[in-house]
């Protein structure tokens, strides 16, 4: 069992096992500061190479309870896989309109985007995927008019319980989600599971099926290229201690006893699961390996003030991804 950061303000009904931290107001100014001076650095783009390099420098001034909370999450992301900071430096008055256009991506320097590429860059690599929302670091999760029922995150009907680009060689390691704004019924949550809590609800006989190659995976509607994987393992490492792999919408049984064995994980899943409400100034991360993550259904409204995120993506180790990262880049292939 890891040891968690307490956090006395957490209203989190696992706080003693979820990694979590509100910043003090003196901690989110010293905040703020650094992100209002990476967005006045040049070129104050985001996707830009140098701009990257700027920032992943100034995270190493990130106030230190951040950088040391950080630094144990990734040594060993707790029985939840869940990251929870709270009391970021996001002024939610000073806020434009939510965007409700598809593939909505967030390409300016903003304070908000600031502090998603400072603390993701802190956590590990910051990356993106060249076939998903234009291969854009910072992306909007925002509802889409006509997009409803898409098993994406530009839906609003309940998103399936899924790992992040499970397909992928190289899926990210770790997902963020920094909230700009809420959704005003605070009806949309965040659900979140994870391997370490569902592997014990398992029988047996299921663990065995799910640790053998008898599976496979397809993109998200969000990708516009790829190929479904080949039959792999849904738990795939230490039997007592697995990683997984999986997407309820994209992920089949090739045989029927796999069928059965993947219906159990969704139960189990779903039962050991909890909904993160999140507030403007909150980030989750999601320990791509360990927690599984979807979204509860909400009703957008179109006018402006619907839920709006921002999303990005860490990736440990670098080199492992370098044949995928054209030019030594931020972008996966
Ligand atoms: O909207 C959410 O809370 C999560 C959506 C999601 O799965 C994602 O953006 O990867
Ligand atoms: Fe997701």
């Amino acid at each position: 069992m890891s040891i968690a950061v307490q956090d006395p303000e957490t209203d989190h009904a696992n706080a003693d096992e979820t990694y979590a931290l509100t910043l003090s107001d003196p901690e989110s100014h010293e905040f703020s500061l650094l992100a209002k001076k990476l967005t006045t650095t040049m070129p104050e783009v985001i996707d830009d190479a140098k701009w990257v390099a700027a920032a992943r420098e100034l995270s190493a001034e990130l106030p230190l309870r951040l950088r040391q909370t950080l630094r144990a999450y990734r040594h060993d992301p707790g029985e939840d896989g869940v990251l929870i900071l709270r009391n970021l430096p996001v002024d939610e008055g000073s806020l434009p309109l939510t965007p409700t256009v598809p593939e909505s991506v967030e390409r300016t320097a903003t304070v908000p985007a600031a502090i998603s590429v400072l603390i993701t860059s802190q956590l590990g690599e910051i990356a993106a995927y060249r076939d998903e929302k234009s291969g854009a670091l910072v992306q909007n999760v925002v509802p889409v008019p006509g997009r409803e029922e898409s098993q994406s995150n530009a839906g609003s009907t309940p998103l399936e319980l899924h790992v992040e680009n499970a397909f992928h060689p190289h899926r990210p390691d770790f997902v963020g989600l920094l909230c700009l704004r809420n959704d005003p019924a605070n009806a949309a949550g965040t659900l979140v599971s994870s391997i370490r809590r569902t592997l014990r609800r398992l029988a047996p006989d299921v663990r065995d099926v799910l640790l053998q190659e008898r599976f496979t995976t397809v993109p998200p509607p969000s990708f516009h290229a790829g190929d479904a994987t080949a039959v792999h393992a849904v738990l795939i490492g230490d039997p007592e201690d697995p990683n997984v792999k999986v997407d309820f919408h994209a992920t089949t049984a090739v045989d029927p006893q796999a069928a059965v064995a993947l219906e159990r994980l969704r139960d189990a899943f779903i039962d050991a699961s909890s909904t993160l409400v999140l507030r403007s100034g909150e980030m989750a991360f999601v320990d791509n390996r360990v927690a599984i993550h979807g979204r509860t259904a909400f009703t957008p409204r179109y006018d402006g003030h619907d839920r709006w995120l921002h999303r990005t993506f860490a990736l440990l180790d670098n080199r492992r991804t370098r044949g995928s990262r054209p030019g030594n880049g931020s972008v996966l292939a």
